[in-house]
């Protein structure tokens, strides 16, 4: 069909030279977890001593097989319409002790994968840390640890040396906010720790890291650009009355200015130091710090959305004793009516995405980003599947349509978005819930040898990125 237009009336038209593809990560894909000289990282550690934690204690040591499969994966983002692609590299595969030694079969591996991207017209966008601390880094006090971002920045400048020849797009990190929500104060990830003032170093010391790799990688005059990828999750407030707007602006400051405002402005929230300050909660800050994070602004942003927050004024006084956490200083709101997916429990609201888009036109100086993570998981998918046996699910079209209505809105208004990454190219273990939630363009077959089957998304999405719209 080559060029073929299958769509007559493009409503929704992007502009020239959209990015369209999708995202995933070298943890929940690759595989081959303990070969090839790869070390655990430290979700290979807590799966050994919590095998309980994953859904159906399923663990990381398999994943979807892309390790081996690379090159079969690659045509099928061919036959899904692909233009880009973003994995991470594990650093706990090419510098399997943290820092020292290369692993060459690592650098053999991420070079065959660039370099067949490449030879299919597919733009390799390279994330360099997803959750995926090494084992032996942790130990070391991971993103508490000023040893362990020294060793961050040594990594990132190895990634930048080995494949900044052919590499465009660099990113840092997948929403650093994770680790920090997740492993630092709500118990959901290891290191399970509940203590915000340790968060606080987590986040602060992570700002470092990638401020310095991103000083590293401007020293090194490639060509290319680099960023970060955030999470952003809008705060909402349940009233128009001031203290639910108040809750809403702090919870904000919280959970998306606390990153977005220092990579981009090259410094902290006021507002939010100045929380922190009375709390007697700021982490502690070396000297020079605050320049390099000042002097280091990212070329590109990557936006992951998924769900809105939405916040209301404090209803009960917080117990005296209570240790600090950012929900003494607003609510949860569950607004009635909301649309949800039962299967993940997240809210969907679409035209979030546009809102997030203005907010970057308006106060961030309309920087360049993209859509890099957006989609929804499915449990129970293979009920799905229809006589030709292929999954048929519509609802994922639905949800992708609707998202891009209101991206497409925003770049009439003049956001400067240049593309769109669907959470994920096949289905993948994801971190706690395991295989629960089935979010791909192509099915993974896990009871039939990891077979691949494009669904009728992955067809549409071939559609879609030909017609460069819909
Ligand atoms: C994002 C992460 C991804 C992926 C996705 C879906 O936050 O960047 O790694 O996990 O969420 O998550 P889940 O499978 O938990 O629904």
């Amino acid at each position: 069909m080559g060029k073929a237009r299958f769509e007559q009336n493009i409503q929704h038209q992007f502009p020239d030279n959209f990015w369209w593809g999708s995202a995933a990560s070298g943890p929940q894909t690759e595989g081959a977890a303990l070969i090839d000289g790869r070390k655990p990282s430290i979700w290979d550690y807590w799966y050994s001593i919590e095998p309980g934690c994953f859904h159906n204690g399923v663990g990381p040591e398999n994943t979807s097989g892309f390790y081996h499969r690379f090159k079969q994966d690659i045509q099928l983002m061919k036959e899904t319409g692909h233009n880009s692609f973003r994995t991470s590299i594990q650093w706990s595969r090419l510098i399997p002790d943290g820092t020292g030694e290369i692993n060459v079969k690592a650098v053999a591996f991420y070079n065959q994968v660039i370099d067949e991207l490449l030879a299919n017209d597919i733009e390799p966008f390279i994330n360099l840390y997803h959750f995926d601390m090494p084992m032996c880094m942790q130990e070391k006090g991971g993103w508490e640890s000023r040893e362990v971002v020294d060793a961050y920045v040594n990594y990132a400048q190895n990634c930048f040396r080995l494949f900044g020849d052919r590499v465009k797009y660099w990113f840092t990190f997948n929403e650093p906010i994770v680790p920090v929500e997740a492993g630092y104060l709500y118990n959901w990830h290891y290191p399970n720790i509940v203590d915000f003032r340790r968060g606080a170093q987590v986040a602060h010391n992570t700002i470092v890291a990638h401020a310095r790799a991103v000083g590293a990688f401007k020293k090194l005059n490639l060509e290319g650009k680099i960023g970060i990828i955030l999470n952003l999750t809008p705060s909402y407030p349940k009233s128009e009355n001031s203290e639910d707007v108040k809750a809403a602006q702090i919870s904000d400051l919280f959970f998306n200015r606390s990153f977005l405002d220092p990579v981009t402005k090259g410094e902290y929230p006021a507002d939010l130091v100045k929380i922190l300050k009375e709390r007697d909660l700021l982490p502690t800050v070396e000297a020079g710090d605050l320049e390099v994070i000042k002097d280091n602004l990212i070329d590109l942003l990557g936006v992951n959305y998924y769900q809105p927050r939405r916040v209301k004024a404090k209803s009960e006084p917080v117990p005296e004793d209570a240790a600090f956490m950012p929900e003494h200083l607003f609510d949860p709101y569950i607004m009635p009516g909301r649309k949800i997916n039962p299967h993940r429990g997240w809210e969907i609201c679409e035209e979030v995405i546009y809102d997030i888009m203005i907010d970057l036109r308006d106060h961030y100086d309309n920087i360049p980003f993209f859509i890099s993570e957006n989609g929804m998981g499915v449990e129970g998918e293979e009920k799905f599947h229809n006589q030709e046996g292929f999954i048929e699910d519509d609802y994922r079209i639905d949800f992708v349509r609707e998202h891009l209505k209101w991206v497409h809105k925003g770049i009439q208004e003049g956001a400067n978005c240049l593309g769109y990454h669907i959470w994920t190219f096949m289905d993948n273990w994801s971190w706690t819930n395991s295989y629960k939630n089935r979010y791909g363009l192509v099915e993974v077959d896990l009871k039939n040898d990891l077979n691949r089957t494009i669904k009728k998304s992955g067809r549409w999405y071939k559609r879609l990125a030909e017609n460069n719209g819909f």
